[in-house]
C-alpha cells in the first residue's frame, strides 16, 4: 500500500526565538488582523512539496544527504502583508547568498522528482498571522532579530482536530 504525506523542507527556528517572536507579536498585532500562527510552527520554508509518495520522500531525503552548503546568518528585519492569501509575514530585506542557493538546490531536486514548483519568484519569509484578508496596520520596524541558521529539515504538515501541525521528519547540518 503506498501512502502520501504532505511535506515542505524548511529552515527552523530557534526555540528561544519563536518565543522571543510571538511575545513581540501579541503586542505587534491587534488580535482582529489575523490567526496567529502557533510558536512551535513558526519556520521560513525552503521548498514546498506538495503531496508526497513515500517513495519520492525517501530520493527526495537521500538527494538532501548529499547538500553540502554552509549555513548562514539570517536578519529577520522586514514585515509584509500578502492579502490574497491572508498572510502577515516576518522576512529579510536582504536574503543571504546561502539562502538563497538553499531554496534554489532543494526547489530544482523537488522540480526535478516532480514536485510542482510555483513559478513564482522565493520570497523567503516565516509566516506570522493567517486569515489575515482585512487591512493590517503593519509596524514600521521589526526587532531585527537575527539568528545563525545551522540546520534544514523536511516537515509534515498535518491537519488534526482542526489543527495544522508542522512534524520535524529529518534535518540536515549546513557546512559550519
Ligand atoms: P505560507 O506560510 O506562505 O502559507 C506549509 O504549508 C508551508 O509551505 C508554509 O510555509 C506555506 O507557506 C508553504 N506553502 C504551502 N503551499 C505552498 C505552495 N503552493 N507554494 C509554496 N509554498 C507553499
Amino acid at each position: 500500500m503506498s501512502s502520501s504525506r504532505r511535506l515542505f523542507f524548511a529552515l527552523p527556528l530557534p526555540d528561544a526565538l519563536q518565543q522571543q517572536v510571538i511575545r513581540w507579536r501579541a503586542d505587534a498585532f491587534s488580535p482582529e488582523a489575523g490567526r496567529p500562527v502557533a510558536a512551535a510552527n513558526l519556520h521560513l520554508t525552503l521548498a514546498f512539496l506538495g503531496e508526497v509518495s513515500a517513495q519520492k520522500e525517501q530520493a527526495l531525503a537521500r538527494l538532501a544527504d548529499r547538500i553540502a552548503q554552509p549555513g548562514f546568518s539570517l536578519r529577520l528585519d522586514d514585515l509584509g502583508h500578502w492579502p490574497r492569501p491572508g498572510v502577515v509575514w516576518l522576512g529579510t530585506r536582504r536574503a543571504p547568498r546561502g539562502l538563497l542557493q538553499l531554496a534554489e538546490l532543494l526547489r530544482s531536486q523537488a522540480a526535478r522528482s516532480g514536485c510542482y514548483q510555483s513559478p513564482m519568484p522565493f520570497h523567503p519569509h516565516i509566516t506570522l498571522l493567517r486569515a489575515a484578508t482585512q487591512p493590517v496596520a503593519i509596524p514600521p520596524t521589526t526587532p531585527g532579530w537575527a539568528f545563525n541558521a545551522e540546520t534544514f529539515a523536511l516537515y509534515q504538515s498535518v491537519f488534526e482536530n482542526g489543527r495544522t501541525r508542522y512534524h520535524q521528519l529529518e534535518q540536515w547540518p549546513l557546512a559550519p
